[in-house]
């Protein structure tokens, strides 16, 4: 109760910043970054998004503070396009379930697109399976709007939620990214290890792009590659960064 008190407060306080992470392709190149939330609380230091975003979600906060999110990530990709080293960078961002139902996230979405004065196909939106409990049309048809104007969609967390593949086949999803939960344990539990291979094969046969999260070792990254994925994402490579460090990481690139 005492973080959703705060919860209030942070919001108009500015307690938020967004770290990236950088996205790697096969050849080692940086194509993008997922935006990742963190709340500089003024007490308790930094707090992850595991344990104020399911609050957030809870009480409604995720809606202002979604919305902040969208604007802030929308505004460092409208500055990275203005640097020559950094101008093809993609950026991923996470978006509630909550947020994706309101019946203005739309035009929000375009909206916030719009003011940053960005290219809409260097935004990818990261939703969840359990996107799916809501009604699949109304969910086809707010997806339709934003892809038609360019934005792309990748399915967050995929295999850990409970959704059947016969609704999966009828989103217009760009990617699939597989948890980082299947890829840690990808040469330990021979369970894991089919079902990242069989992750891969079924974006590759819906002919989705795919991405690993959580790649820690070239060992889990050769695995994927000879799976045939070839996106990674993973302390390998970098972990989230604030967005100065981030810069000078792709620059020294
Ligand atoms: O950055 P970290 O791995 O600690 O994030 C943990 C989880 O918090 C992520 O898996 C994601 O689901 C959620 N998260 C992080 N940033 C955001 C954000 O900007 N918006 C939403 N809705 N969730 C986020
Ligand atoms: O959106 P999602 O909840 O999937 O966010 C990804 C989360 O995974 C973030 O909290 C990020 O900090 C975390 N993460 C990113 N790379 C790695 C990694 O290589 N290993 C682990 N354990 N976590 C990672
Ligand atoms: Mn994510
Ligand atoms: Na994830």
């Amino acid at each position: 109760a005492a973080l959703e008190n705060d919860l209030r407060y942070s919001i108009p306080n500015h307690e938020f910043i967004l770290y990236y992470q950088p996205q790697v392709d096969r050849d080692g190149r940086m194509t993008g970054a997922e935006a990742l939330v963190r709340w500089l609380h003024p007490q308790r230091g930094m707090v992850p998004p595991d344990e104020f975003i399911h609050v957030a979600e809870e009480t409604g906060l995720i809606l202002p503070l979604g919305k902040w999110i969208l604007e802030t990530a929308c505004a460092q990709l409208a500055l990275w396009a203005k640097q020559p080293e950094l101008a093809h960078l993609t950026l991923a961002v996470n978006i509630s379930v909550r947020q994706f139902q309101h019946e203005d996230f739309v035009e929000q979405v375009l909206a916030v697109i719009d003011q940053a004065g960005i290219d809409p196909n260097k935004l990818k939106l990261e939703i969840t399976e359990s996107i799916i409990l809501d009604n699949v049309e109304d969910i086809i048809t707010k997806m339709d709007v934003l892809k038609n104007h360019g934005v792309g969609f990748s399915l967050d967390d995929f295999g850990t939620g409970y959704s059947s593949l016969s609704y999966l086949k009828r989103l217009p999803l760009d990617q699939l990214k597989i948890d980082k939960s299947f890829v840690r344990d990808v040469f330990t539990d021979t369970n894991d290890a089919a079902i990242a291979r069989t992750i891969v094969s079924l974006a590759h046969g819906l002919e989705l792009s795919v991405i690993a999260e959580g790649v820690e070792t070239n060992a889990q990254q050769n695995f994927l590659a000879n799976a045939g994925c070839f996106s990674y994402q993973g302390y390998l490579f970098s972990r989230p960064l604030p967005v100065a460090e981030f810069e000078l990481f792709m620059k020294q690139q």
